[in-house]
């Protein structure tokens, strides 16, 4: 058999090109403290390092901030726990826990503006948080009582997307919107202050997402139409059971510049970090220099879901080693060495997380269920006649059954 053409292999290439395993894992890993690529503001021991280009992003950030930011995330790892117990105990379907993650989220949410829009995953309680979303409302999804108790337009905090990345699709199309609209880049002229009134969008997303198409297309469309929208991927290293370096062969923060836009990685642990960098990265949006992708590193400390048991195909030892990059400790442990910061602010802050887990849980345990044609009404805004004659039937199947008790006049006794 003749082969038509003659292979010829391609010219041996740089290491840089064709790196080993070892490199990838370094590169993907690349976070250890004094890392060139890695912004940090506070390190794991609490101490406040300098950043020359970031640092200006929190000059304002005093000891009372400092103190909202530790309260902050306090509050949501308690109702984060709490919702985990509801869900052990049976209160709930299922819980997506936050836990390891409080940093980024915080970090970012209080970064927005009250005009920003943001699109989350299914993990963000954090972000709801700083959307004044009380966390009762979100118990809703989790209990299977409904598909999201808040209002996105007031919120400014969209409904949870659990198809992994397609919330990049629509945030991408929102910050079109905003651009097409003038509601970027215009309003500095007349005196008003651009970072209070122009918009930007700020997308929430995780380390597997980014091996989805629509992660892609977003990226794709915001750099075409320079939409103001930041990217924000908290690599908590995992997508369930599947690690990073199954997704990727580069950092993800690096694959901004293949859609030409700028990426930046920020230890996902360290609030401060994280709040400057998205500040920067809004206000880049807002002056309309948009889009931009942030890689907030991180470690997912607990499960997936409580649907998931990571003991199946993680080991214990590197859970121990990202305990020592707490990101709740190492603000408490910076608000006492360097600020003076007394146990009797940290003995109020509990106190209210434990009323906040009370209240939080007593809300759950009073849920009522919803009347069982309700998963049919809101399927369409202006009801559909195919959905309605489900409905009915559903209804009358329903009443097909005797009333509760009346079928046994065993119930109750023996067994
Ligand atoms: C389109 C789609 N494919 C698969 C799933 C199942 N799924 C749910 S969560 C998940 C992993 C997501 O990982 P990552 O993006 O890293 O986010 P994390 O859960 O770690 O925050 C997958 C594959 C889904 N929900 N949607
Ligand atoms: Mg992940």
């Amino acid at each position: 058999m003749t082969v038509p053409h003659e292979w010829v292999p391609p010219a041996t290439l740089g290491a840089e090109q064709h790196p080993s395993r070892e490199q990838v894992l370094a590169g993907l890993k690349g976070t250890d403290e004094g890392a060139p690529d890695l912004v940090q503001l506070l390190t794991p021991e609490g101490e406040r390092v300098s950043d020359s280009r970031f640092d200006r992003y929190a000059t304002d950030l005093d000891v009372a901030a400092l103190r909202g930011l530790y309260r902050d995330m306090v509050l949501v790892r308690r109702f984060d726990r709490e919702a985990n117990a509801l869900q052990r105990q049976g209160q709930l379907g299922i819980w997506v826990p936050l836990l390891g993650q409080e940093a980024a989220q915080i970090g970012a949410g209080r970064a927005l503006q009250p005009q920003d829009m943001a699109f989350p995953s299914y993990r963000e309680h954090g972000v709801a948080w700083t959307r004044g979303i009380d966390p009762t409302e979100l118990l809703g999804i989790f209990r299977g009582t409904d598909q999201g108790g808040w209002d996105p337009k007031a919120t400014r905090f969209h409904l949870y997307t659990i198809v992994i990345g397609n919330q990049c699709l629509n945030a991408a199309g929102y910050a079109m919107g905003q651009r097409f609209e003038g509601r970027v880049g215009n309003a500095v002229g007349d005196g008003a202050d651009a970072g209070s009134v122009n918009e930007a969008t700020i997308c929430f997303f995780g380390d597997g997402a980014t091996s989805q198409g629509d992660v892609h297309e977003g990226f794709v469309w915001a750099a075409v139409y320079d939409a103001p929208v930041v990217f924000y991927c908290q690599n908590n290293q995992w997508a369930i059971s599947e690690p990073t370096e199954r997704q990727s062969r580069v950092p993800l923060y690096k694959r901004a510049g293949g859609y030409g836009f700028p990426g930046v990685r920020v230890d996902g642990n360290d609030v401060l970090a994280c709040l400057a960098v998205t500040r920067w990265a809004l206000e880049e949006c807002r002056s309309g220099n948009g889009p931009v992708l942030i890689e907030a590193f991180t470690y997912r400390m607990d499960a997936h879901t409580t649907s998931d048991d990571p003991s199946r195909y993680r080991l214990a030892d590197e859970l121990e080693l990202w305990k020592l990059k707490d990101p709740i400790e190492r603000v408490r442990v910076n608000l006492v060495r360097e600020h003076g910061v007394g146990q009797e602010f940290f003995a109020e802050v509990q106190a209210e997380s434990d009323e906040l887990a009370a209240r939080f849980r007593e809300f759950c345990l009073q849920m009522p269920p919803p009347a069982p044609d309700r998963m049919f009404s809101e399927v369409y805004a202006g009801g559909s006649p195919t959905v309605d004659a489900q409905r009915e039937e559903f209804l009358a199947y329903h009443e097909s059954f005797e009333p509760e008790g009346s079928l046994s006049g065993a119930s109750g006794e023996g067994a």
